[in-house]
């Protein structure tokens, strides 16, 4: 990252936890896990503005001097992936890491800072089996009453911390687990909010020889032995889009701290809005997707993706538009246009003010605009200081990732 003139501010963020805005406070090295792609199709901007969001934090805490240690898994063992490459009678290993390979090209064209570990599931399962050993030997977790599959699930309520991540009421924990990946119905279950943390194996699924019984591992149980095993538990972030406050998180969080006998497993957890398209939430599995990569290759400037997508706040439900790429087309033409000049006004007081709102839980609206402000009197009045055009690019590579 360029080093740019003037001091970084405390970064405070929006911790859903505890439902508001919390200073984030990291040691030398703060300490971010951020939940990565299930590797079934390409990145689309969802995806994309979520790791952008991301992004920002780990510049701005780079910026105020800590190094980062950022952590990011890549699903590539679980059931959706099993499904896509079923029904185009694809391979899932080779399906995932052909889409694997074009997310990391993807991120690198957007200037996504890479991780420090980006770790895929089916790598870590050594890790995983150990993790659940020690769930089950501690009476935290079970296995399901079914003599054919005797599946290993997590007790929800072994920690006494239940749902402090998420906070949704009973109803609405219900809706969520049965929509996004549970199985409140399955029999054997001592209660349907108990999460899967080992599958047995069943004929034709993939499956790895352990203690536990050949099998595979549940989702959230990944996330755990990852981000546990590399940045230890009462790390900084935990972030991903708000579809995984509830269950992802919440569960993620439980086994950590079932294991470790500690709470909480992450400081602030984070949780980016979500990207539509015509009215709905961009999914796989609806197919209302805008893909960086076919952005790309129609000749779209990644820049431009970041400034269209850093227009709304991250924390936003927003909608993708064509409007809102052209627009963002425009700024970056101007603010380039700006910053090509032999001189401009003071940058010190826009750069103050990008820092500001960008440590305001990542204010990327009033951000832009204060970069906006500077360029606009720049291309009016002609002259000033000479430092200031480069101070200014250096100041927009640094801390929005955008090269003038
Ligand atoms: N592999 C899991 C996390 S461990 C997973 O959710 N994968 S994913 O491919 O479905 O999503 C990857 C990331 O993009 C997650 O953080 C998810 O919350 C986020 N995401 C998915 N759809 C959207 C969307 N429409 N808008 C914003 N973020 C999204
Ligand atoms: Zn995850």
């Amino acid at each position: 990252m360029p080093r740019i003139p003037g001091t970084a501010r405390p970064l405070r963020l929006h911790d859903t936890a505890a439902g508001q805005l919390r200073p984030t406070a990291p040691g030398p090295v703060a300490r971010m896990y951020v939940c990565g792609i299930t590797p079934y199709d390409a990145t689309h901007l969802g995806h994309a503005a979520t790791y952008l969001a991301f992004d920002l934090v780990h510049r701005l805490w780079l910026d105020a001097g800590h190094e980062v240690h950022y952590v990011q898994n890549v699903t590539d063992i679980d059931d959706p992936l099993l499904e896509r490459a079923e029904r185009d009678q694809d391979d899932w290993v080779v399906l995932g890491m052909r889409e694997t390979a074009l997310f990391r090209e993807d991120m690198e064209a957007l200037r996504v800072l890479p991780p420090r570990d980006f770790v895929g599931a089916v790598e870590t399962i050594p890790e995983i089996i150990e993790v659940i050993g020690k769930l089950l030997a501690s009476g935290a977790a079970y296995r399901a009453d079914d003599p054919e599959y005797p599946d290993v699930y997590f007790d929800h309520a072994a920690t006494g911390h239940f749902g402090y991540e998420s906070h949704y009421d009973a109803e609405t924990m219900a809706r969520f687990f049965a929509e996004r990946g549970g199985d409140p119905d399955r029999p054997g279950k001592r209660d349907p909010l108990d999460a899967l943390l080992w599958r047995m194996a069943r004929p034709g699924e993939p499956s790895w020889e352990s203690e536990l019984g050949e099998g595979r591992p549940g989702w959230h149980i990944e996330c755990s032995a990852i981000a546990l095993n590399r940045l230890g538990v009462g790390f900084d972030v935990q972030g991903g889009g708000s579809d995984l406050a509830f269950p992802h998180h919440e569960y993620s969080a439980a086994h950590a701290e079932a294991l470790v006998g500690e709470h909480p497993f992450a400081r602030h957890y984070v949780h980016a809005g979500m990207i539509g398209l015509d009215g709905a939430k961009m999914s796989k599995s609806k197919g209302n997707l805008v893909f960086v990569s076919r952005l790309r290759a129609d000749g779209v400037d990644p820049a431009a993706i970041r400034l269209a997508l850093f227009a709304g706040h991250y924390r936003d439900d927003r909608a993708w538009t064509d409007a809102l790429l052209a627009e963002a087309r425009e700024r970056l033409a101007r603010w380039r246009e700006a910053a090509a000049l032999e001189a401009g006004p003071d940058a010190g007081s826009a750069i103050a003010r990008l820092r500001d709102h960008l440590a305001d839980d990542l204010d990327t609206p009033r951000a832009l605009a204060a970069v906006d402000a500077w360029a606009s009197e720049a291309l009016t009045r002609q002259g000033g200081d000479a430092e200031a055009p480069g101070q200014i690019r250096a100041a927009v590579d640094a801390l929005l990732g955008v090269a003038l």
